[in-house]
């Protein structure tokens, strides 16, 4: 009997998601310390890094006569429009610094295409688009997914439910995520994420 190869992704604990930052999630440092406690703890750790460069189309200042958090229909879909966040090379978009980053054997930055923006770790938001995040943990015969970050209804969400959807047996450690909870979209998509067959862990 041997178990399963697990690798861990922590999806974008960035300054931009955390108290002070331009799309601050409520209490998104509250994470580090459990956060830190399972990559001590993981064989395989991935960081992802969500990197923007300035003008890119998911901000609200690049649509005339809208604000932050509407929705807009873009050529793959609905879409929620943002505050400008996370660009490429600010202090916004680095790791918040008690993140342990050390451990990392990758860091993965995405939602570089000005025109499609990208929640999930594996495919961009035109749901198409792969990152090769899929490839890389085959190739190291990674079967098993563990998940904590920012935001658990963003980006956390859509990396699980494309992870269980290309067949990784999916886990999401919940007190290790918090969320920027639009609409009940907390709720909903942790829901959505539960009836997808991946494990909400509620303990740490
Ligand atoms: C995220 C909104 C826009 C996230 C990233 O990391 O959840 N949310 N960009
Ligand atoms: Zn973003």
């Amino acid at each position: 009997m041997h178990a399963q190869k697990t690798a861990l992704i922590v999806i974008d604990v960035q300054n931009d998601f955390c108290p002070g930052g331009a799309l601050a999630v409520a209490d998104g440092d509250a994470i580090l310390e459990p956060v830190n406690a399972l990559i001590a703890a993981a064989d395989t750790v991935i960081l992802t890094q969500d990197w923007h460069p300035a003008h890119h189309k998911s901000f609200a200042s690049q649509h005339a006569d809208t604000s932050p958090f509407e929705l807009v229909d873009m050529a793959y879909g609905p879409q929620v429009l943002w505050p400008d966040h996370c660009v490429q090379g600010t202090s916004g978009a680095a790791f918040h610094s008690d993140l342990r980053t050390d451990k990392a054997s990758l860091i993965l930055r995405k939602g570089m295409n000005p025109d499609v923006d990208s929640y999930s770790a594996f495919f961009e938001n035109d749901q198409a688009t792969s990152t090769g995040l899929a490839g890389w943990l085959t190739a190291r015969g990674i079967e098993t997914i563990q998940m904590a970050g920012l935001a658990t209804d963003y980006c956390v969400a859509w990396s699980a439910l494309d992870a269980v959807k290309l067949g990784f047996e999916t886990s999401v450690v919940m007190p290790a995520c918090r969320a920027i909870d639009l609409d009940g979209s907390l709720r909903a998509q942790s829901e959505k994420m539960r009836d997808a067959g991946i494990q909400l862990i509620d303990t740490l």
